[in-house]
């Protein structure tokens, strides 16, 4: 895409960066490339614009196009994901999480969510976050680690001692299913707001090749647009429940969630609304209401399962076994003797991009984990398919037994800048 700017030296960045992306393949599996007209939407004029409030209930002037490009975004996400309710300002998946959190909970109040060590998220209640010094969280866990089954018996047993407001399904680096009715089975049982993350998942959501939360009974689901879903970097809270007034303040009844969240976002957290983020979150939602969002969704699982496949074959121990997703933990610690940051860098310099990332119960520090996560999100988006899978396998073994030889991963990194000439960036196309 060609940049036309005043400011040379954020033209260059911008240009250098672009052909960074163009040059490698994007492993990292909360990554993704946006279309050019999402990109258009984000680059747009609404960037200017103050919004304060809802569709129809603002507190500034000249609205007339803003009501519409957020409604449209609302009904795309609804449509999208079969919600009666979309709040589709979130500045991000952490902000989302945390409005929910305001819109159910009192301080010290307790939501039941999965340990980060497992594959939670840090704002599932890690100790480090703000959510963690206003409520109280309990952890469940994987029963078995190879199979990667959550261990439902404690989830219920956690529920029954500690009585949780929230419970919460959702996962940051966990490459299998989760299995939705037993959650909500035992959030039923205790009287529990049901909340999945699918920040993940939500384009393979959309995609229909894996489970929708709401189909289960859950009542409130939270998202960024910028995963599996494709769109602008942001933020997403979708709600069953009765839409009313945002401007009056409910009762807080499960009924009321969609009341109580469009609260808790504005004026509770935020201020004005991006406009211009929004305008990209309702291209990105048409995309995905679009039949071959279907493909690409489905396209992402079948290369992953395949590249997990390779992966096996070359000596790397995989959590749980294997994928049934987007993503992929191996444990390069176990399998090579490296820590997952080494590997990192070692990929890095080929051209390969994906993150270190710690493995369940990890003998190793945080920083420098046992683990890598992939996934094949960006990669798909690129065109790769399943008979490219073997030869990224094999590039991201031969740079790992490389790692301390500059000259061979050169050479690599030649291998692989040519090999991804012939995918070009939707942004190039
Ligand atoms: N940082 C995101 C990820 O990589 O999964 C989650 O917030």
């Amino acid at each position: 895409m060609s940049l036309v700017m005043n400011d040379e030296q954020i033209a260059n960045l911008i240009a250098a960066e672009e052909q960074r992306q163009r040059d490698g393949l994007e492993l990292i599996p909360s990554e993704n490339y946006v279309s050019r007209d999402v990109l258009t939407a984000l680059g747009s004029v609404f960037t200017n614009k103050y919004s304060e409030g809802y569709p129809g209930r603002r507190y500034y002037g000249g609205q007339e196009f803003t009501d519409q490009i957020e409604q449209l975004a609302i009904d795309r996400a609804k449509q999208l994901f079969g919600a009666d309710h979309a709040n589709v300002q979130p500045h991000s998946g952490a902000p989302a999480n945390e409005a929910v959190y305001s819109a159910w909970l009192q301080p010290g109040d307790t939501v039941l969510a999965m340990d980060l060590s497992h594959g939670g998220h840090l704002t599932h209640g890690a100790p480090v976050t703000r959510s963690a010094q206003l409520y109280n969280f309990v952890r469940y866990k994987m029963k078995d680690i190879s199979t990667g089954e959550i261990d439902y018996d404690e989830v219920r047993r956690l529920a029954l001692e500690h009585r949780p407001k929230i419970i919460l399904a959702g996962f940051s680096a966990y490459p299998r299913e989760l299995d939705y009715a037993k959650f909500a089975a035992i959030g039923n049982e205790v009287g529990a707001l049901l909340m999945a993350d699918m920040a993940h998942i939500a384009g393979l959501i959309a995609g229909g090749v894996a489970q929708n939360p709401f189909d289960y009974g859950f009542h409130v689901i939270t998202t960024t647009t910028h995963k599996t879903l494709r769109g602008p970097r942001g933020g997403l809270i979708l709600s069953k429940g009765i839409v009313g007034n945002p401007l009056k303040k409910p009762e807080k009844t499960l009924e009321n969630i969609p009341t109580l969240i469009d609260r808790a976002i504005f004026p509770g957290m935020q201020g004005g609304p991006h406009m211009h983020v929004i305008a990209a979150k309702a291209v990105a939602f048409h995309e995905a209401l679009q039949p071959e969002f279907r493909d690409y969704a489905a396209q992402v699982v079948k290369n992953a399962a395949v590249l997990a496949d390779e992966l096996s074959a070359r000596g790397f121990q995989l959590v749980t076994g294997g994928t049934s997703n987007h993503l992929i933990l191996a444990d390069v610690y176990r399998s090579f003797g490296i820590d997952g940051k080494v590997a990192e860098v070692a990929l890095d310099k080929i051209g390969l991009t994906l993150n270190a990332n710690a493995v369940p119960d990890d003998p190793l520090p945080p920083f420098k984990p046992s683990g890598i996560r992939l996934g094949t999100p960006a990669i798909t988006t690129r065109g790769l398919r399943e008979e490219h899978m073997a030869q990224l396998a094999d590039w991201i073994k031969r740079a790992i037994d490389a790692r301390d030889n500059d000259e061979t991963l050169a050479r690599l990194r030649d291998d692989v800048k040519s090999f991804v000439a012939q995918f070009p960036l939707p942004s190039d196309r």
